[in-house]
């Protein structure tokens, strides 16, 4: 299943974005291990904060709705 598909429907679009977003607008003070527990997936270069490189990652795997990933 690819990192970014968070509503599990195997395709990585604005749903799975504005889920994304919820995760960034959290409070920056927080640590990614107390957000809610799928925001974690969104670090992927696992540097503990949601930055640059994990929402470009999230850009290049994106590809629409209904389209599945070609990502994981
Ligand atoms: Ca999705
Ligand atoms: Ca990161």
């Amino acid at each position: 299943m690819p990192f970014a598909d968070m509503d599990d429907d195997d395709d990585v679009d604005m749903a799975d974005f504005a889920l994304l977003q919820a995760c960034l607008t959290l409070d920056p003070e927080t640590a990614i291990s107390d957000y809610p527990v799928r925001c974690s997936c969104f670090d992927v270069n696992k540097d503990e904060i949601l930055n640059g490189p994990d929402i470009q990652a999230f850009v290049d795997c994106a590809a629409g709705p209904g389209v599945v990933a070609a990502c994981d």
